[in-house]
């Protein structure tokens, strides 16, 4: 048995496929571990979430913010924006099995005997696991209850609060918890979020740092994977960090990793982008 982790998804069936078929991947005994957003802006949302649904024993999922979107947008909360690829998985068949499945999924995955976990976007640099998790669980149990759910998915957007506090209660708590796992790419040694500034390493208000950068982040014996940052192309010298979004989705690379021998696989998917 062998478990791999792959970058953002966004809708590229065939790249994944070529991956998967390149490791040899078996569902009947393999796992695959994937980072969120699994679908948007790519060619094949639909076939992918059937594709994923079709095999979802072997799978172990994060959301990301583009998951999160599908969910508002089918629960009648949010519209479609211009460059949405999601009418096809909105018009399915068997939209409600998909996204039924999709709300069921984690927003923090941690594996114990390999000491790792898998968010989309990061951990807040002033959480220890254990907090991290009770934090992730909080969004979790919300996505799971029916009653709650469409309460969630209308208060979810929005900048602020930019930080973490332990008051906070109710939908701003539950926003800015989703807003550090699922959106999150600069900020600040004790958490107060950037979320305006593009994706570049370069654009970095003064006093802000990527997530996983600051030397006081308390999940530093941790290991990490994470999608979402698709500017890294991969690159993060943090130690045990491992940035899996390679924009497959922009034309660049979709990344497969063997999560124990640390082996990375590329697929350059300029050709199945539509
Ligand atoms: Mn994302």
């Amino acid at each position: 048995m062998t478990t791999y982790a792959v970058g953002d998804l966004q809708g590229c069936l065939n790249p994944l496929q070529c991956l998967l078929e390149r490791v040899k991947f078996d569902p009947e005994v393999d796992r695959l571990w994937l980072v969120g957003d699994l679908i948007n802006r790519g060619p094949d949302s639909l076939g992918t979430l059937r594709f994923l649904y079709a095999m979802r024993d072997s799978v172990t999922c994060v959301l990301g913010n583009h998951d999160l979107h599908l969910l508002a947008v089918a629960h009648n909360v949010e519209r479609l924006k211009k460059n949405d690829t999601l009418q096809e998985v909105l018009d399915a068949p068997d939209r409600d099995d998909l996204l039924d499945w999709l709300r069921q999924q984690k927003i923090m995955h941690y594996d114990a005997e390999r000491n790792m976990a898998m968010v989309h976007a990061g951990i807040a640099p002033q959480w220890t696991l254990e907090k991290a998790l009770k934090r992730a669980a909080e969004v979790e149990e919300v996505l799971r209850d029916p009653n709650r759910l469409p309460v969630f998915l209308d208060g979810m957007y929005g900048n602020q609060p930019d930080c973490w506090d332990g008051d906070l209660k109710g939908i701003k708590r539950l926003r800015v918890i989703t807003n550090y796992f699922t959106r999150m790419r600069f900020c600040k040694a004790d958490g107060t979020l950037d979320l305006v500034s593009k994706e570049g390493l370069d654009t970095a208000p003064s006093g802000f740092a990527p997530w996983f950068s600051h030397p006081s982040r308390k999940t530093r014996d941790v290991k990490i994977i994470f999608g979402h940052w698709a500017a890294l192309e991969g690159n993060c010298t943090e130690p045990n960090v491992f940035a899996l979004d390679t924009g497959c989705v922009w034309g660049a690379a979709m990344t497969l990793m063997n999560i124990d021998s640390g082996e990375m696989h590329r697929c350059n998917c300029n050709e199945d982008s539509a």
